[in-house]
């Protein structure tokens, strides 16, 4: 069957969020699969685990389970499970702390010694982005990671939502070596309907098409 047949394909990914603790890597999970924001700290011990499905082009529907590691991870014995079979990682620190930022090259470390001669797709992350007049991790330092290690590079803030959904899509189509339509953006962008005045002798009713969402089924646990 061809694409103008409507065939999709569905495919599985596994990403996995490290960094220290307080970088934001729960805040941003969060903020991609429940679209919500929590102001408290509540450190994560072990990990979380995340499902969100989204329509990544028309033809892909992809599941991305999201593993949020939590920060006291690094070093200790369960790291090498969390992350077993992964496709991605992201690497996060947050702009405002630069120890959060030089901690990522023992992370990375960490983890390309886990994964035993199988690279996954890395990408670091810098979160935090509302809080620009705090920051304290310079774009160079920032440029060069990205540059030495040959990765992907993002900024975001799980705060206000701003490149989170972008992330996530762009690391995704990455991998797949699928390439996002220029207006990618709009796939995730609220549409607005124009409001339709009704006369009151008028008395058919408004047949209205529910909008399409392209997340279709999230859900949550927790395994520490
Ligand atoms: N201003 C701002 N605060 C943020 C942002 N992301 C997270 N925070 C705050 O930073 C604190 C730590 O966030 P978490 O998401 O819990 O950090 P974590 O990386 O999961 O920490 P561990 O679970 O200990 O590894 C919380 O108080 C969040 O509200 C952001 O983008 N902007
Ligand atoms: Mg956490």
């Amino acid at each position: 069957m061809s694409d103008s047949e409507g065939e999709t394909y569905e495919k599985q990914v596994k990403i996995v969020l490290v960094g220290d603790g307080s970088s934001g890597k729960t805040s941003i999970s969060e903020r991609f699969s429940k679209d919500a924001f929590n102001r408290d700290y509540n450190q994560t011990l072990g990990i979380d685990y995340y499902l969100k499905r989204i329509n990544l082009t028309r033809t892909y529907n992809v599941t991305l389970a999201v593993n949020d590691v939590g920060g006291q991870t690094l070093g200790g014995a369960m790291l090498d499970k969390y992350i077993f079979g992964v496709d991605i990682v992201l690497l996060v620190y947050d702009i405002t702390n630069l120890q959060s930022f030089e901690n990522l090259e023992d992370w990375y470390h960490t983890i390309i010694k886990y994964c035993a001669g199988r690279k996954p797709l890395f990408a670091l992350v810098g979160n935090k982005s509302d809080l620009e007049h705090l920051r304290a991790v310079k774009l160079e330092k920032h440029h060069q990671f990205v540059k030495e290690k040959d990765i992907l590079s993002y900024f975001v803030s799980a705060k206000t939502g701003e490149s989170v959904e972008n992330l996530f899509r762009q690391v995704t189509a990455n991998l797949m070596h699928v390439v996002l339509p220029k207006n990618d953006q709009d796939a995730t962008r609220i549409i607005k309907a124009p409001i339709i005045r009704q006369e009151s002798h008028n008395t058919t009713p408004l047949k209205t098409t529910p909008p399409q969402s392209t997340h279709t089924r999230t859900s949550i646990c927790t395994l520490q």
